[in-house]
């Protein structure tokens, strides 16, 4: 049985990690000399975002290649070493699937393209609807339609992404065999965790039809219940073999039925899932793009309900505020000026303490930050890029497109890892691909390190849940719920008991404990000791766990 649930995973963007030879972008040797940082963390699991062979449409989630490791970060041979070099470390690595869609450069869509029958049945390829109309109304994640033109024939080809993003057919099982074998050309390579990229969108239906709702399409195609029944196929064909796999898959506007299914130990699907309910509590009628503050309550709400259920029902979360698609926490939940450092521990608590197992994406264990940038050529992700032109379309100034670029846009968290305040914050020697978020030379991972900051904070964190089983395997129950500014809840394993209290604002508030509580010790606090009380006082930010044996 794998222990996923005492260890803590930490993602790379590998573009943007540590440049080991100069041409402005990050690499696996970059990795490999950054390994002893890392387990100083006390990091125990690295996810890499992908590095396999790909035109890097979308940084690398459109693959031309899965076997093959992108010439940009290095060779094969690289890879191994990291693998080899982390092991020693006592860290195993954690591979980025991107099993839903392929490049259209992939060697597969080249073949269908030319005409080769077998492999069009590898894609969803679906001819105009009588009246002309695109196959069906469905909407590209990206912007535009999710269709467009395969090649010079009278077909669409289906991507719910970039149109250089091919949904794959999973309904032929050709295709399922192909990625199982994918995935477990990468277990012989000696790897133990797997990320699965939107993988509950596999579940297509055979016949794909408009959404009556007139809406985007996501009800159509979206946690389908096909996609259970494959996840068990992969999980015996390829990691449910190894013991100490650890899965996780991500999750697109998904549920919590769906999601205590995908991870119940007994059904065999997959360890864990991403869900991103807590990440859209800042977009204004369900739109990305808007201008809006966060609603805390529905913060809450959403942690209240995703912890107890799952909890409940034996489910596992994935716990989580930052990745490679999201802007920074500590720019969008906490405040990074005044109080950056005590917002960013706090957040850190908050996940670190909860039922679920805690993933850092890179620089966020130093509190770094959105860059904002000035002009929107300063941006690369094409998304963004997409949105820029769409958001004009419709009517707004550019002023007011890029104030929503500045808090929205997936490149906040894709500037270079900030490692000194030396030239490029140490990230390359060279020009580096993306500019760096201009705050380096005051937010960096030396300065973090030299003294009790943001990092020495999640080091505790890390060790904490090691050491304390009501972290890693107590239950979660929420605690005053409706309190107007602190986020608290309870764990309990057997006696043993756990309050953690987090104040999301720059106000001081109250809050009253259960009395016994008073007794209790303090395991973790971002502020300078103070006696245990009925009714507690929390500064800006403040955030404290009590425990109880
Ligand atoms: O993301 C899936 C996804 O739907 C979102 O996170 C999406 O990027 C975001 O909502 C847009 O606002 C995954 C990867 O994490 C992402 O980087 C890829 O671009 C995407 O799949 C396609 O592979």
């Amino acid at each position: 049985m794998s222990d996923f649930k005492k260890k803590v995973i930490y993602q790379i963007y590998p573009k943007s990690f540590n440049d080991s030879n100069g041409d402005g972008v990050g690499d696996l040797p970059g990795i490999t000399q950054k390994l002893p940082y890392l387990s100083q963390l006390g990091i125990e699991m690295i996810w890499l975002s992908p590095i396999y062979a790909s035109p890097q449409k979308d940084n690398g989630y459109d693959i031309s290649d899965y076997c093959q490791v992108d010439p940009i970060f290095g060779t094969m041979d690289d890879f191994e070493e990291l693998v080899t070099e982390a092991k020693k470390l006592g860290i195993e690595i954690m591979l980025d699937m991107v099993l839903n869609h392929t490049s259209t450069e992939h060697i597969w869509f080249k073949k269908a393209l030319a005409g080769d029958k077998k492999y069009q049945d590898y894609y969803l390829l679906r001819p105009a609807q009588a009246d002309g109309r695109l196959p069906t109304n469905w909407v590209s994640k990206f912007g535009g339609p999710a269709w467009a033109r395969f090649g010079q024939t009278d077909l669409y080809y289906l991507h719910l992404f970039d149109v250089t993003q091919a949904d794959l057919n999973w309904r032929n099982p050709e295709v399922r065999k192909e990625l199982y074998q994918v995935v477990n050309f990468w277990r012989e390579k000696g790897v133990h965790g797997f990320r699965f990229d939107v993988i509950n969108l596999i579940g297509k239906d055979e016949v794909l039809l408009d959404d009556p709702t007139g809406g985007d399409g996501k009800p159509m195609y979206t946690d389908r219940p096909l996609v259970h029944e494959y996840l068990k196929e992969l999980n015996e064909a390829t990691f449910g073999k190894d013991a100490s796999s650890v899965t996780v898959g991500e999750m697109s506007a998904t549920s919590i039925e769906n999601c205590v299914l995908y991870t119940q130990p007994q059904r065999k699907e997959l360890s864990m899932v991403f869900n991103f309910h807590h990440l859209k509590v800042d977009y204004l009628n369900g739109e990305k793009w808007s201008d809006s503050p966060f609603n805390f309550s529905q913060l809450k709400e959403l942690f209240h309900s995703w912890g107890e259920t799952m909890s409940e029902q034996n489910g596992w979360n994935a716990l989580f505020w930052n990745n490679h698609d999201q802007p920074r926490a500590v720019s969008r939940f906490g405040e990074d000026q005044q109080y950056r450092i005590q917002s960013a521990q706090m957040l850190a608590a908050t996940i670190h303490l909860s039922r679920g197992t805690p993933y850092i994406y890179q620089g966020e264990e130093i509190g770094m930050t959105n860059p904002n940038f000035e002009t929107i050529e300063e941006y690369q992700d094409v998304e963004t890029l997409n949105m820029y032109q769409e958001l004009i379309k419709n009517g707004l100034g550019p002023e007011q497109v890029m104030k929503r670029i500045r808090a929205k846009s997936r490149d906040n968290s894709r500037t270079p890892m900030q490692w000194n305040a030396e030239k490029n914050a140490g990230f390359t020697t060279g020009t580096p691909w993306m500019k760096l978020a201009p705050n380096y030379l005051e937010v960096n991972a030396k300065m973090e390190q030299g003294h009790t900051g943001v990092y020495a904070f999640y080091q505790e964190l890390i060790a904490l849940r090691k050491k304390y089983a009501v972290i890693s395997d107590g239950s979660y129950e929420k605690y005053e719920p409706d309190h107007p500014s602190i986020y608290a809840y309870l764990r309990r394993l057997g006696t043993k008991r756990l309050l953690v209290l987090n104040n999301f604002y720059a106000e001081q508030t109250e809050i009253t404990i259960p009395t016994e509580f008073v007794q209790g010790s303090v395991l973790i606090h971002n502020y300078a000791k103070k006696k245990l009380e009925a009714v507690m006082t929390l500064r800006p930010y403040e955030t404290l766990a009590i425990y109880l044996d």
